[in-house]
């Protein structure tokens, strides 16, 4: 039994086909009845003027066909005014998106961790770019019942999820009396945060993990045909797919073969392969090899090194030799801010793990026979309809690793997004031994493990501790919001191993600050030796150079 196939049987109890239940959080709406008018917003004068011609009509109407004198004031009915409180933040926008008709004002606040604005766009108004933290408000003048589209207009954010609805409803005249409570109030623009529902969304999100969704990405390619030189073939579709990426939320995807991330293409040293790619974006596209050595014109750089493969149909063959060892992946390089970020990308690997057999690092051994219990890509994006994800899903729609006490894990992270990340495993200290498939010569142990796009880091890892481990990027904002846990987050589960016994390993990776000289594995490279031979006691002893 364990931790993950408790949670599972947990969410097949709760009757949500999604597991996923109403997490929203409590309505923020404040009504105003004395708002002031923002004399700078012509699209609030303009609501004013067309506002006060439809009064004026209905006045007018009800003379011609009453044949009633008419004061016009006393019969006018009291128009709603009604604050919006909306949040923004990458990338959403949030919030009781409600209001009756008539003057509505948003006031936005940046909940972020970077810039923001959020727009009206049938009204053609746009708020000012507000920092994290920072609140503006946008008046938006008086608003007939319907529907009206809030987004950000930030280079890339609608595209990444910032786009959300207004809904104007008809019963002005029932919020008027609401309005009433809460006028000339305590001036604050908003109640206090419902804190224990901000816990109870936290703690269901995470306990719906890990979360059942429909596709998985990263599914080994095997070739269409091996030809008689050796030459491998494999088949590559571009094409466009609903993606479940949370429970629920299904996106349009950008794919190779219909997933994401795209099918892991492995090789050998010396392969020769043919790419057979079809196009069925509606754009032109191409790929690029990333990370990995090729003759320029296989390099997938429309227009230098290629025509663009044709939108709707077109196909091209990339061929090629791989002569060196590689950790890459390979992606679309035209419109790649939006076509990679969409879910176009996938590892490309030539050749195994640089694995430094036998070696030590402060004061760690590597096994010489060391079997590795698991290796997988870890592939970070943050924006396009993917968003913030772990191959391609969302927390808690995303894989946990279920590995058992002392087992090595290999994981590669892959940063297809736009952002760094750090990814931060609790408890196991993971030791980077590759940069971009480059072997290093010092790998060096870490916690948390800074990954910039475009990069690929190479870490080993031992679980010799039981239990569920989290395991996600540390900019918060990517793993945790006012409606509960999501994004880059997942968990290592580690099973008990019966008669595992902790002291059976020289070194402990997860106390090795602990060990004195002596108990380390035999090394050159003990922890505290100091370069003098002495025994470390005195360290004024030892001078910066040596001497
Ligand atoms: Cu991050």
């Amino acid at each position: 039994m364990t931790i993950v196939e408790r949670n599972l049987e947990g969410r097949a109890g709760q009757g949500d086909a999604n597991g996923h239940a109403d997490i929203t959080p409590t309505p923020r709406v404040v009504h105003y009845t004395d708002q002031a008018p923002q004399q700078s917003n012509r699209g609030w004068m303009l609501g004013v003027i067309l506002g006060a011609l439809a009064i004026g009509m209905i006045g007018l109407v009800a003379i011609v066909l009453g044949g009633m004198a008419l004061s016009g004031g006393e019969a006018a009915p009291e128009v709603a005014s009604t604050t919006v409180e909306v949040s923004a933040r990458e990338f959403a926008i949030g919030g009781n998106l409600t209001a009756p008709a008539g003057e509505v004002t948003l006031r936005i606040t940046n909940t972020g961790s970077t810039d923001h604005n959020v727009g009206v766009r049938e009204l053609g108004l746009m708020s000012t770019t507000v920092g994290p933290g920072g609140v503006v408000e946008l008046p938006l003048g008086e608003l007939a019942p319907g529907v009206y589209e809030l987004y950000c207009d930030i280079a890339g954010h609608e595209e990444s999820g910032m786009v959300n609805t207004l809904t104007v409803t008809g019963d002005g005249q029932a919020a008027v009396t609401g309005a009433g409570e809460s006028a000339g109030g305590h001036g604050g623009h908003g109640d206090d945060p419902d804190w224990a529902a901000m816990d109870a969304a936290m703690m269901e999100t995470m306990l719906a993990f890990p979360a059942e969704t429909e596709g998985r990405g990263n599914p080994v390619l095997a070739p269409t045909e091996v030809k008689a030189d050796g030459t491998k073939v494999f088949d590559l579709t571009a094409e466009i797919v609903d993606w479940e990426v949370e429970p629920g939320k299904f996106v349009e995807a950008w794919t190779y073969n219909g997933v994401v991330p795209a099918p892991q293409i492995l090789l050998d040293r010396g392969d020769s392969v043919e790419i057979n790619v079809t196009n069925n974006l509606p754009i032109g596209t191409d790929i690029h090899w990333h990370g990995v050595h090729t003759p320029n014109d296989q390099d997938g750089v429309a227009p230098y090194t290629q025509d663009l493969i044709e939108p709707n149909g077109g196909t091209f063959t990339y061929s090629f030799t791989v002569e060196d060892d590689a950790i890459g992946m390979y992606h679309a390089h035209n419109h790649a801010q939006m076509a990679v970020v969409n879910g176009m990308f996938g590892v490309f690997r030539v050749g195994d793990n640089p694995i430094p057999y036998g070696q030590t690092f402060s004061g760690v051994t590597i096994p010489e026979d060391l079997e590795v219990a698991m290796d997988i890509p870890m592939i970070l994006n943050d924006a396009g309809t993917i968003g913030l994800s772990l191959n391609g899903k969302s927390f808690p729609a995303t894989e946990p690793l279920v590995i058992n006490q002392g087992d090595w894990v290999s994981i590669t992270y892959y940063n297809e997004g736009l952002q760094i990340h750090p990814m931060h495993l609790h408890q196991f200290p993971q030791l980077v031994y590759a940069k971009d498939g480059v072997p290093l010569d010092h790998p060096y142990w870490v916690d948390t493990l800074n990954v910039a796009p475009g990069e690929r880091y190479t870490v080993l890892f031992r679980a010799d501790d039981v239990g569920t481990w989290v395991w996600h990027c540390n900019i918060l904002t990517h793993v945790e919001r006012s409606d509960g846990m999501f994004g880059m987050v997942t968990a290592i589960v580690v099973n008990e191993t019966p008669g595992f016994d902790p002291d059976d390993w020289p070194v402990d990776p997860t106390n090795w600050r602990n060990v004195s000289i002596g108990d380390a594995a035999p090394s050159d490279a003990a922890i505290g030796e100091p370069a003098d031979g002495t025994d470390g006691e005195d360290s004024t002893d030892a001078t910066p150079d040596g001497t």
